[in-house]
């Protein structure tokens, strides 16, 4: 009786004036005038876009809200909601839940996937308006921040603190620590520092229904039963919205250096990694694979320095390797004698190596790895693979699918123009990149589901670190059984059941 009592009132203070969503996102409601109000009561007009407002926004100002980092998914909001607060966020999520209105939190939109942007008109969540520094302990490295800081303002926060945030990305620039969490991204220094399941201490989320979750803790160890934070790293933002990072810091190192090595064939690339690690092992902090297509748009692209191209003439492929360590003459010692052994080898695994002897340099070379995702988007439309196989098939990989795609007359300039794939060898993570002339239906059917089944075919994983978004919900099944996908839908349905959070992302 009680409970009825209950949900009667809450139905009657639904706003009357509600339109129902079109079908896909079944049973959620679109923003409406009333809905507006409400917010004006939470947050302040410069907090609030829409265009539904009386003094309505342009809907060109919420373009780039809708719309992916890639230009592939778009989406249909009226309105970008931008709270200061964890208190704001937890009174405008218990009002979309009590409407049942879609929420897709969003931060700073670069995501791969888009798991960041709207199917139709869900509501946009932006975190953008939280990026404050909570606190940092420069005795223990813990950092707690607002979700929505970019992570290079919260690296050049810890600069003077001789620390660095352990997650470096070619994105740094735009992505958030939020959304770097909620995506587990994995980044270029994952060989060194590990994973965000690992660095992330503590999380601060709100709830679908409006529940703020606090487990911001700042202690390095705690085994209180159930490490309720892993669930949300790497959710989407489908369980909850990230409001506060509590994050462990890494020392920073007091040498770097970096090598790029060309090398005359890609099955060089596993005895190189072996002997690297074997010779540089501690100081070793990334090892990066970039093969030659992919190279040479960066270079036509203007990315980072180019190599002399007589030194790489043949070269199939490239490795960059970066050593981070405590001492620079023990660290270039390393670095020098592994480079000498390689030269003098009698079967040499690279063709040449050019060494970074200064930080400009040292940049110049990150700048060709990290610029690859530039240069590619450049060039046209990429379809994106980001996958986990054995690392002796990465290039199996790229040339089966590009011979799948001459098969299907689909290589040629109109159509694909390139497949390339760089990537993260420590990780054996691929980036296998199908670059075309635009999105057709045509591409995407002869690439899926012959991509997924190539990589299930190895056992890998059909996402090593963007994550499913709405590009591979219907690829969930590829490297999920089907026990590990009821039971992902059983803690959706738990901490979610009016499917408000992120719909139609991660879960088919
Ligand atoms: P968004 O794109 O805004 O969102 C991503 C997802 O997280 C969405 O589902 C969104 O709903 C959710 N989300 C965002 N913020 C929150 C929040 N506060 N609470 C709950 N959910 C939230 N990824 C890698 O893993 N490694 C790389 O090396 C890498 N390099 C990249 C290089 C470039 C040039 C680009 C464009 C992207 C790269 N990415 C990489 C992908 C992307 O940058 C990462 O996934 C990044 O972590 C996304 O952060 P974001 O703030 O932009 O999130
Ligand atoms: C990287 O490693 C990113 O550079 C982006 O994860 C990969 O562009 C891509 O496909
Ligand atoms: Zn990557």
């Amino acid at each position: 009786m009680l409970s009825r009592q209950l949900a009667r009132r809450v139905v009657l203070r639904v706003p009357r004036r509600w339109s129902h969503s079109p079908a896909g996102l079944t049973g959620l409601n679109s923003v409406t005038e009333e809905d507006l109000a409400h917010f004006a009561k939470i947050l302040p007009s410069s907090s609030i876009l829409s265009t539904l407002s009386p003094s309505a926004t342009p809907s060109s100002e919420l373009e780039p809200f809708n719309n992916d980092w890639m230009d592939k998914y778009h989406g249909k909001s009226t309105t970008v909601l931008k709270p200061r607060t964890t208190q704001e966020v937890s009174e405008i999520v218990r009002w979309c839940n009590q409407r049942k209105i879609g929420i897709v939190p969003q931060g700073g939109n670069t995501g791969l996937v888009g798991g960041g942007v709207p199917i139709q008109d869900e509501l946009i969540l932006s975190l953008a308006n939280m990026a404050k520094v909570r606190s940092f302990d420069d005795v223990s490295g813990i950092l707690v921040a607002d979700a929505g800081c970019i992570l290079q303002s919260l690296t050049d926060y810890l600069a003077p603190h001789h620390h660095i945030v352990p997650l470096d990305l070619g994105a740094k620039g735009s992505c958030q620590i939020g959304g770097n969490v909620s995506t587990n991204a994995g980044g270029l220094r994952l060989l060194r520092y590990g994973s965000l399941h690992g660095s992330v201490l503590g999380l601060e989320v709100v709830l679908p229904d409006g529940t703020v979750l606090d487990q911001l803790t700042s202690l390095r160890k705690d085994n209180t039963g159930y490490d309720l934070k892993q669930l949300f790293i790497g959710a989407e933002g489908t369980l909850g919205i990230v409001t506060g990072v509590s994050i462990l810091a890494a020392p920073a190192p007091q040498a770097s250096n970096n090598v790029m090595l060309a090398l005359p064939k890609f099955e060089n690339v596993q005895p190189l990694y072996k002997e690297v690690k074997r010779q540089l092992s501690e100081v070793l902090s990334a090892f990066e694979f970039i093969d030659r297509t992919v190279y040479d748009l960066a270079v036509k692209h203007g990315q980072g320095r180019a190599l002399n191209p007589q030194d790489i003439e043949g070269a199939e492929c490239f490795v960059l390797v970066e050593t981070s360590g405590g001492n620079r003459e023990h660290d270039e010692q390393k670095l020098n004698s592994l480079l000498e052994s390689l030269m003098l080898a009698e079967e040499p695994l690279i063709n040449t190596g050019v060494l970074a002897s200064s930080p400009a340099q040292f940049s110049a070379l990150w700048a060709i790895r990290e610029g690859l995702t530039e240069a590619v988007s450049k060039e046209g439309k990429a379809y994106k693979y980001d996958i986990s196989v054995p690392l002796n098939k990465f290039q199996e990989v790229v040339d089966k699918t590009r011979e799948h795609l001459r098969s299907k007359d689909l290589l040629h300039e109109n159509a694909v123009k390139y497949v390339v794939g760089y990537g993260h060898v420590g990780d054996g993570n691929l980036h296998l990149n199908v670059v075309a002339a635009a999105y057709t239906p045509e591409i995407e059917a002869a690439l899926e589901p012959f991509v997924y089944e190539l990589v299930a075919s190895y056992r890998g994983s059909i996402s090593a670190e963007h994550g499913i978004g709405v590009m591979k919900t219907h690829a969930l099944q590829y490297s999920k059984s089907p026990t590990s996908i009821e039971w992902m839908k059983k803690i959706k349905a738990l901490f979610d059941p009016n499917g408000i959070m992120n719909p139609g992302k991660v879960l088919p």
